[in-house]
This record gives C-alpha cells, structure tokens and sequence, in this order.
C-alpha cells in the first residue's frame, strides 16, 4: 500500500509504532522496521548518551529506517534532538509539546519531522512551522493524551491541513486501520498493538494486564494537574484518583506517580506501577510478533478496503 507517508519514510506498509516511554526500546524499533513497518526508539527520560546507544544498537539489527520519539516534557529534549541529526535518524515523532523550536535544525539535516497533536489548532501550527506529516492521536490512546476522540480530531485535521495524516488511538487491527483509512489517513500509529509484542521487553505482569483488560479497565488520572494519562486500573490508579477529588497538592500526587512507569515496564509492579495502555487493550488477546501484527492487519484491511 503506496501513500505519501510510506513514500517519505521509504517504508512497505503505512504503520507507524508508537514511541511508548521505557517500551519502545531498540529491539522493539528493530522488529517493526524489520517487518515493513516504521519502529521508533521512544526517548522518554532517558539520558542522552542511553538514546545515542540505543539508536546505535538499532542501527545493528535493522538497515531499514526508523526514528526517535522525543518527549517534549523532558528536561534533555535538547540534547536528543541534536542526537538523532548526528546519528542520521530517519525521522522524529515528538510528544506532549510543541516542537517548533527544532524543526529548522531537523529539515536542514533532513530529518522527516512528525509531530503528534492533539487538537486542529497545533497541527495547523505544524504544518506552518515546516512539519513532514502530523500524528493525530485521539484520547483512546495511553499515555499522556488529548481530550477529543479519534474519530472526531482525525478527519477535521486531515480537512485542515495539507500534510499527511497519520491517525493514532485506538488501532490495533485490519478494521480499525481501514476505518482511520476511510477518514483520511495515510498510516496508522499504533502503540497498544505492539505492547505485547513478543520482541520487546515489556514485564510478562504489564502484559497479562494488557491482555487482560476490557473494555473499560483503563482510567484517566492528572486530569486536575493539566496532564492527563490513561492507563490500565490498579491500586495506584484507584489511590491517585481518589486523592485527586479530595483536591490534595500536586507534591501529594507526584509521589505516586513518581518512577512508577519503570516499576510497571521493568519491574512487573502492576500494583503500584503505571500501566500505561490504551482502550483498545481490551482488543489485545494475544502476544504476536511484530510481522505476526502487521501483516495481520493489512490482510484484513486490504480485504476491507478492496471489498
Ligand atoms: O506524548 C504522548 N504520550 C505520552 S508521553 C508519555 S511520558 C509521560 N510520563 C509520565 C507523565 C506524562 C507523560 C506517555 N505518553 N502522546 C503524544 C501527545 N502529545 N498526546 C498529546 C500531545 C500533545 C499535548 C499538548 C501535543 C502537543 C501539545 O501542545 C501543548 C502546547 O505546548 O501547546
């Protein structure tokens, strides 16, 4: 399937993996290049010299393209975004910000810039400021996230903009791709899919969780604080949110959330770790790889689209 995105990328298929902090690591990135697809290392908060290693240690074992994803909340965001022009990364996607300040930089060295928004509003502010394509997350999506649904911010920023638009939230097979596809993207992002992933490195605790979940298993905490996150319910989510309508300080609530991503991925703490996932988890019924999950999907979606 041939679309501006898999023409700029220089990729098969039109996916695109999700830059899932402390998930989305080489070996991960690696399988879903290697599968056609475009993987990304997800920067987080790891420090910079960990990014360069890690972008490195792709290079080993996939000559395909991938990219970073850099989260804009992070203090070292400066220094990964000079990373990825000195090691000659294919493309950045950027999160939970507005990344207006590096783009010269990236167009100069020629990296494809995508950024992720959430509203009309800031993909328009990209496409001004020199971006490639947008990522239009919806709020089905884990993680840190937007307030409007998939389904209403991917077709009023595909109508406003000129770039290509790459939806998020909410995929994770044939259906949801072709229906992201009827609105007017031309990939997919997909982090949720990949979460169980038989190459990444995800705890088997946070996987059962995924693969366990329902339909309504994940909750939003820090709406209050002005950082809303969606993850999986559990002990920590069901403290935060009870500490967060008794209206207790942001220090209060921090100290919950503090490392708990790590505990939750590294550690298999699913009891107070942050078990970030989307809603569409509960679609989740089984580890695949990363070929395995793809290919999949653009079965089903090629038979959808073409029927
Ligand atoms: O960035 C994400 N998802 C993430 S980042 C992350 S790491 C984290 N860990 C703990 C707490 C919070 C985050 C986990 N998941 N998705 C992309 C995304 N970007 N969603 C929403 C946005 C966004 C929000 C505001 C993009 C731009 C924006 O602009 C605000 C501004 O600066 O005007």
């Amino acid at each position: 399937m041939k679309t501006r995105v898999t023409e700029l990328l220089g990729i098969e298929y039109p996916i695109i993996q999700g830059g899932m902090a402390w998930v989305a690591e080489y070996h991960l990135a690696a399988a879903v290049s290697n599968a056609g697809g475009f993987g990304i290392i997800g920067a987080a908060s790891a420090p910079a010299d960990i990014v360069r290693e890690q972008i490195k240690e792709c290079k080993k074992l996939t000559d395909k393209p991938f990219g970073v994803n850099v989260m804009l909340m992070n203090d070292n965001a400066d220094e990964v975004a000079k990373i990825v022009i000195e090691e000659g990364v294919k493309a950045v996607t950027t999160g939970a910000g507005n990344p207006s300040k590096y783009i010269g930089a990236w167009k100069e060295a020629g990296v494809k810039v995508m950024p992720v928004v959430a509203s009309v509003a800031m993909a328009k502010m990209m496409e001004r400021a020199g971006a490639d394509c947008v990522v239009a997350e919806g709020m089905e999506s884990g993680g840190h996230i937007g307030s409007i649904t998939t389904m209403c911010l991917l077709p009023q920023v595909v109508d406003a903009v000129s770039i290509p638009v790459i939806g998020a939230g909410g995929i994770a097979d044939g259906r949801g791709f072709a229906a992201a596809t009827m609105l007017g993207a031309e990939a997919v992002q997909m982090g949720t899919a990949f979460l169980v992933a038989k190459e990444n490195i995800v705890h088997a605790n946070f996987r059962n969780k995924v693969i366990g979940a329902k339909d309504i298993d994940s909750v939003i905490t820090g709406t209050s604080t002005g950082h809303p996150v969606r993850s999986i319910r559990n002990r920590m989510t069901k403290e935060y949110l009870k500490l967060e309508s008794e209206g207790v300080e942001l220090m209060e609530l921090e100290k919950l959330t503090l490392g708990s991503l790590r505990r939750a991925v590294v550690e298999g703490d699913d009891k107070t770790g942050t078990l970030m996932a989307g809603q569409i988890a509960g679609l989740i019924k089984e580890e695949r790889t990363c070929k395995e999950i793809i290919e999949t999907i653009m079965n089903e979606a090629n038979g959808l689209l073409r029927g």
